[in-house]
């Protein structure tokens, strides 16, 4: 696929996720959630919370993880879209309120993303905290509703493997683990460790590749496998596309550190400071090609728009 139809399908996919997501957004003001609101209504602000939870997740985000889960679902023959829609918008709930609670003075203390005022200076540091709680709510209740589309009790099982997947990726074995690492990382200078046989290990490395993995690959691991998942692919098919998805992940990660090398303290842990420039356009080029390589295997075509995908998030230059 050339770049202007990549760039114009791409276009058109990211225009339906975010009217899925507008379609869906919770109401700020409106019939239910104004009467669960009622007791404090005119009290208190009760509704400021889901006006700041809209505000995140109608920031203008490249919408890549639900774009990748549609598409490995039609790849693996998905059906049902219905029991897929409510993934789509649960997995960019969780990515945004990853981006909510990272921009926090607590974490790296961002004023602005995408161009636009972080949550939190907009709506203050507690419902920026609450936004993002809201959000990661609100992901699995819409994850679960898939359940009320399921047409048989197979699909159901389709759906709580994919939660399950969602859940223990985003969380402490994922992405939480890994923004975990990153963060007691931040004032760490000695990186040496003496093992019980007397060596000295430099874990710099280890650990900046278990932050990438983590805090990064984790969730576009999600969106692919219960894209996958959802459309009934079987476990080795799942554990095929883990490895695929993960490669993509840390590339997209590599990429990202390669777009940031100018600015970024060289104290920082990332994967040009570990490991140089030179390594690191060949790390994530050799990454990208495998993941392509594993995901024809099932399939996917070399001008599809999926394939197209994977290759603009590991080249972007935004
Ligand atoms: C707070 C538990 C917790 C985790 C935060 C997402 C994250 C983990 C930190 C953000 C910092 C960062 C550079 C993460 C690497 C992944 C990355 C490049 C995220 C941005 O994803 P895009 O480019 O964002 O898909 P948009 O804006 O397009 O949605």
């Amino acid at each position: 696929m050339n770049k202007d139809a990549f760039l114009k399908e791409l276009e058109l996919k990211a225009g339906k996720i975010n009217a899925l997501l507008k379609a869906h957004a919770p109401a700020e003001e409106g019939s239910i959630d104004r009467e669960l609101a009622a007791p404090w209504h005119g009290v208190l602000n009760a509704l400021k919370v889901t006006e700041a939870m809209n505000y995140a997740v109608s920031s203008g985000g490249k919408r890549i993880r639900p774009l990748l889960c549609m598409e490995t679902f039609e790849l693996l023959g998905g059906e049902n879209g219905d029991i897929l829609k409510p993934f789509l918008l649960a997995i960019e709930y969780i990515h945004t309120y990853s981006l909510v609670h990272d921009d926090l003075p607590a974490m790296d203390n961002d004023e602005y993303r995408r161009g636009r005022k972080t949550t939190h200076a907009v709506y203050g540091e507690a419902f920026g905290i609450l936004a993002g709680d809201g959000l990661l709510n609100l992901a699995y209740e819409t994850a679960l509703s898939a359940c009320d589309f399921c047409t048989s009790e197979e699909e159901m099982y389709r759906v709580i493997d994919a939660v399950r997947t969602l859940a223990t990726k985003a969380g402490i074995r994922g992405m939480v683990g890994g923004q975990s690492a990153d963060i007691e990382s931040e004032d760490k200078t000695d990186w040496k460790r003496f093992t019980d046989e007397g060596e000295t290990v430099d874990e710099r490395e280890a650990t900046l590749l278990y932050i990438n993995e983590n805090k990064t690959a984790a969730l576009i691991e999600a969106a692919i496998l219960t894209g996958a998942i959802l459309a009934g692919a079987d476990r080795d098919a799942v554990q095929r596309l883990e490895i695929a998805a993960s490669h993509i992940g840390n590339a997209f990660q590599i990429r990202d550190d390669i777009l940031d090398a100018e600015t970024d303290d060289e104290n920082k842990l990332t994967y040009v400071s570990v490991y140089g420039m030179e390594e690191a356009v060949k790390t994530l080029g050799e990454l990208s090609g495998d993941a392509i390589q594993i995901l024809s295997e099932f399939g996917a075509k070399e001008d599809s728009f999926l394939i197209s995908l994977i290759s603009w998030m590991t080249e972007r230059t935004i």
